[in-house]
């Protein structure tokens, strides 16, 4: 039974996004509660319970949204369900992290967002300002909570920040120094009712910049001539397929630098390291938010020669009996699996599935047919898979990872890839991208040569 302190913040959710939250705004003098529909949250419940924060886990009440002062939700939380609907319908207001981060933060913010590659691309701006001897503080969607830096009290020069389309839906304040928008491909469509709707999340971030913040945004985005002429900051392009004018040209031998105190080429000597024009794309944004905030050519030389990419983005885990595994289990969307299609070679035996997040698959057929030998469903979105696949190439279904690592294997022969890359999200049988990647590189490095994948 909830006891309703007079007035009170409710959290909602305690992943790592609510609770942090909860901690920094107790920390702050405010009064919390909090509540998370899963009932095993009961370490998390403890802690805040510790901290003095009432918290209600394993369900969700009415009355507790209602008579709240404010809703501040995980971006995870459709902001359609019901609880959150009710409450908002009887003047409840609701906010999100970035507005209450922005009111405690004074470090100048580089904002990167877009549908694949703003990890990447925020670990390189991180790792271009460092090297140029600009101290970060990296958060956001990368995984640690931007609330987490106004907490640690132990200043940066900037804050580097990855952001999704959730955390932009309920930002009204939040102004970054610079904003990067990568690209925008058909993603989260069982959160927004259709692809314009996700389109306009994302070019939001730009809504509140003004003449002297710097907007880094890629030439390729549809509706870029139109969309920009609402956006107030100064505007620098990069392309991959037209020379700019004030921004970055990409092509074959490297990166054109134009702005108005640079001049310079950056030399495509690290494909290896950043394999795919993606991966170009990423590092031309990376360079142009550094240059914004201070950083240096050499030092922007020095990152993308020393960068790797992190895990789970088509590397490389293993070959077995001539047979190449890779493990892109980032790709949580169409289009970065026709990026990693698009990087591999042909014969390859593809692993798609996962939770269902409303999205086409038929994009993938033309490379699908193409490249692939096979294609894989796994999980919640095997059915659809089949549905898209079947006749186009052999599909098989399967319930989990261990059963499709074993199919791929069945069907795979020397001089092929098998290539988890798939186009959905996660949740339906892991708690992250990550741990599924862990999975595949796991049943992967068990394989014993010259045998079938043991079932367990
Ligand atoms: N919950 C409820 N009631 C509900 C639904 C969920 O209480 O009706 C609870 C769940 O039981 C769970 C919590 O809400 O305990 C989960 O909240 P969350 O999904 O927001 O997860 P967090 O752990 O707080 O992680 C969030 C981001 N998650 C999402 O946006 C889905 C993380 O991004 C982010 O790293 C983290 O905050 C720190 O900022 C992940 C992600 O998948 C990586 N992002 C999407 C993407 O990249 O495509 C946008």
């Amino acid at each position: 039974m909830f006891n309703f302190p007079e007035t009170y913040e409710l959290i909602v959710g305690l992943g790592v996004c609510g609770l942090s939250m909860a901690r920094f705004l107790k920390s702050r003098g405010h009064c919390v509660a909090a509540t998370d529909i899963d009932g095993t949250k009961t370490s998390e419940a403890a802690a805040l319970k510790k901290l003095g924060i009432p918290v209600i886990i394993g369900s969700h009440d009415q009355e507790m949204f209602d008579k709240a002062s404010v809703i501040i939700p995980s971006p995870g939380i459709p902001l359609n369900m019901p609880f959150i609907k009710s409450a908002r319908n009887k003047g409840v207001p609701v906010k999100g992290e970035l507005d209450i981060f922005a009111q405690y933060n004074t470090t100048p913010v580089i904002a990167i967002t877009g549908t694949n590659g703003k990890t990447t691309t925020t670990e390189l701006t991180a790792a271009m300002l460092e090297a140029s001897g600009i101290s970060c503080f990296v958060g956001g969607n990368i995984g640690t909570p931007l609330v987490e830096y106004i907490m640690q009290d132990s200043p940066k020069d900037v804050v580097v920040a990855e952001i999704s389309s959730f955390q932009l839906d309920l930002a009204q304040t939040f102004r970054p120094h610079t904003a990067a928008l990568l690209n925008i491909a058909e993603d989260h469509l069982d959160r927004y009712p259709d692809f314009d709707a996700y389109a306009d999340s994302k070019w939001s971030i730009f809504k509140n910049m003004t003449a002297g913040d710097t907007a880094v945004i890629n030439g390729r985005i549809k509706e870029f001539s139109t969309r920009t002429k609402t956006i107030c900051a100064d505007i620098l392009e990069f392309s991959s397929t037209n020379p700019v004018i004030r921004g970055a040209s990409i092509h074959k031998m490297g990166i054109d630098i134009q702005t108005k105190d640079i001049s310079d080429t950056l030399a495509a000597d690290t494909p290896a390291r950043l394999p795919g024009i993606h991966n170009r794309e990423n590092a031309a944004a990376a360079a142009l938010a550094a240059l914004s905030c201070g950083g240096t050519i050499e030092g922007i030389r020095k990152a993308l020669n020393e960068f790797t990419l992190s895990d789970h983005r088509i590397a490389f885990v293993r070959e077995v009996d001539g047979i190449r595994f890779y493990n892109d289990s980032k790709a949580t969307n169409v289009a970065a699996v026709l990026c990693a299609l698009e990087s591999v070679e042909s014969g390859v035996i593809l692993i798609l599935g996962g939770k269902e997040k409303g999205l086409d698959f038929a994009p993938l057929v033309p490379e699908v047919k193409a490249r692939a030998k096979a294609v894989i469903g796994m999980g919640e979105a095997a059915g659809h898979i089949m549905e898209t696949f079947e006749g186009i190439c052999p599909a098989y279904a399967c319930r989990d990872m261990i059963c499709a690592v074993s199919k791929a294997v069945s069907v795979a022969a020397k001089g092929d890839v098998v290539l988890l890359s798939p186009a959905c999200a996660s949740f339906d049988l892991y708690a992250n991208y990550r741990e599924r990647g862990k999975d595949f590189t796991r049943i992967v490095n068990a394989i014993v040569p010259g045998q079938e994948v043991c079932h367990g």
